[in-house]
């Protein structure tokens, strides 16, 4: 048994306590960790100290460490199987950091798409975490040896980077680091603004542009109403012509566990009145027993933080059995035990 444990690959993903998480955080990445949790050692974090690389209410942000950490057990991660932690309770993470920033370059993270896109988004605050938001993200990653990553597309980028900041390491110390791949959701792995079909949904867009996780049915509703499609009435997969129709398929397919094409055959000849109200069900009945279980987990803040320090106190013995590993190569003075 303890064998079988030991040979299963680690898995490590998180999300930011940004904003209240979204279908495209449930369909990029969320759905995947549960289907992924008996089959590998898996690590699941709310990303906390990413979080403030843009300005957080701490009120706020302290109740959404709580909330995502809910959603995670809601989405049906089980906490005896899964770690389920936040990042700001191991301090590996912001160590190795650091350590990380010295074996990185400059022009590697100024060619970041979503520091790009987030500088332009917040111009008064291009701080410098912002900047090294990657290097952080490669900690979070190395520090826990994962050899598997479930992320969305918009994050392909940031793996990349750990990859070749982990062989860039290896490459002068032997083999420290298990260099990770991404696992990418067959559908959904960039599900798109109601608005804006051509840029991603965010959580911290405006209200009308995403669906969260815990929106009313109502508000469900309304937004899914609002979407924009085209005006040729002729539903067909074809992100490039039709985003805001291909994106509202890709939604129904990845909730109602089907393929695009299934799904076009399924509603082709109607109007996007049917469509529309199609999506609506799917999405209502994939949420409704998600919405129920975070309420209960949400009544019991004692559990859910004892589950919280309990997953950190865990996450933090592998974390820092690599961080010892990565100081001892890189020469920091040993730390004798009296
Ligand atoms: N629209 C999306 N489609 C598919 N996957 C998505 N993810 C996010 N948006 C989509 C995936 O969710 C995981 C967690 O994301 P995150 O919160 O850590 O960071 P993010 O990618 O910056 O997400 P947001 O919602 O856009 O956050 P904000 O608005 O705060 O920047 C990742 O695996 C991501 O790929």
């Amino acid at each position: 048994m303890e064998n079988q444990v030991q040979q299963k690959k680690t898995i490590f993903s998180g999300i930011q306590p940004s904003g209240t998480l979204t279908i495209g955080n449930y369909i990029g990445a969320l759905r995947n960790f549960a289907l992924l949790q008996d089959d590998y050692n898996c690590i699941y974090c709310v990303v906390d100290m990413h979080a403030i690389t843009v300005r957080q209410d701490a009120a706020q942000l302290r109740k959404r460490c709580l909330e995502v950490a809910a959603t995670y057990m809601a989405c049906g991660l089980d906490p005896k199987k899964n770690i389920i932690y936040c990042q700001s309770h191991v301090s590996g993470h912001a160590e190795l950091s650091w350590i990380l920033n010295c074996f990185t370059y400059m022009g590697e993270l100024q060619r970041m798409t979503q520091y790009k896109d987030k500088a332009a988004k917040h111009a008064d605050n291009i701080n410098a975490g912002l900047f090294t938001y990657p290097v952080l993200m490669a900690a979070d990653i190395l520090l826990y040896q994962a050899d598997l990553v479930p992320i969305g597309a918009d994050q392909k980028q940031h793996l990349e980077l750990t990859r070749d900041i982990a062989q860039r390491f290896n490459g002068v110390y032997g083999d420290v680091f298990t260099v990770p791949e991404g696992y990418f959701g067959k559908i959904g792995s960039r599900i798109m603004s109601l608005q804006e079909p051509t840029r991603k949904m965010s959580k911290s867009d405006p209200d009308d542009c995403y669906i969260a996780i815990l929106d009313p049915e109502d508000a469900i509703r309304r937004k899914i109403k609002r979407a924009v499609t085209d005006s040729d009435g002729e539903i067909r997969f074809d992100p490039e012509n039709k985003p805001g129709v291909s994106n509202l398929l890709s939604i129904i397919a990845a909730m109602s566990n089907s393929s695009i094409e299934e799904t076009v055959s399924k509603l082709q000849g109607q109007g996007y009145g049917s469509l529309k109200n199609y999506c609506t069900e799917v999405v209502l009945d994939t949420l409704r027993p998600i919405q129920a279980e975070h309420a209960k987990l949400m009544a019991d803040k004692a559990y859910l933080q004892s589950v919280l320090m309990e997953n950190a106190e865990r996450a933090n013995a592998i974390a820092t059995r690599t961080l010892r590993k990565v100081q001892k190569k890189i020469g920091f003075a040993e730390r004798i035990k009296k």
